[in-house]
């Protein structure tokens, strides 16, 4: 049930946020940045849901079903490294940047690049999420 309310809540924010208001008031670029944070933002939910997992596995309640979790958990966790070096050093990141949209110039550039620095450093922490042995 928090879960439905939480995807619920989340699907309305995506929905205002991506109304014609969003469009009216905010340029193409600033667009494009705003859907980058919205990727961090998924690969902090994913990496954060590979956590989960592995912790839930490392709980040994399930011995068939505990390997399946913890591996897929850290499969998460490396696609979500994955993803946002592909936000990165994308072809959209790229062409901004050689348009002048650089972080020293850009305020907005400057908090996407800060948002990424906080999300690789949230991620690096849960990868080093210590292991508990079961009882
Ligand atoms: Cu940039």
């Amino acid at each position: 049930m928090k879960y439905k309310i939480g995807s619920t809540l989340a699907a309305l924010v995506f929905a205002a946020s991506t109304s014609a208001y969003a469009a009216e008031n905010h340029s193409d670029r600033d667009m494009a940045m705003h859907h980058m944070h919205m990727m961090i933002n998924h690969a902090v939910e994913m990496a954060a849901a590979g956590s989960d997992l592995i912790m839930l596995g490392q709980m040994g309640m399930t011995e068939d079903v505990d390997r399946l979790s913890i591996n897929h958990g850290k499969m998460m966790i490396q696609n979500a490294r994955s993803l946002m070096e592909k936000i990165m050093e994308g072809k959209a990141m790229k062409s901004l940047h050689k348009e002048g949209v650089t972080p020293t110039a850009s305020d907005e550039m400057g908090y996407t690049h800060q948002l990424f620095e906080s999300a690789s450093s949230y991620i690096d922490t849960l990868s080093r999420m210590f292991r508990t042995s079961p009882r």
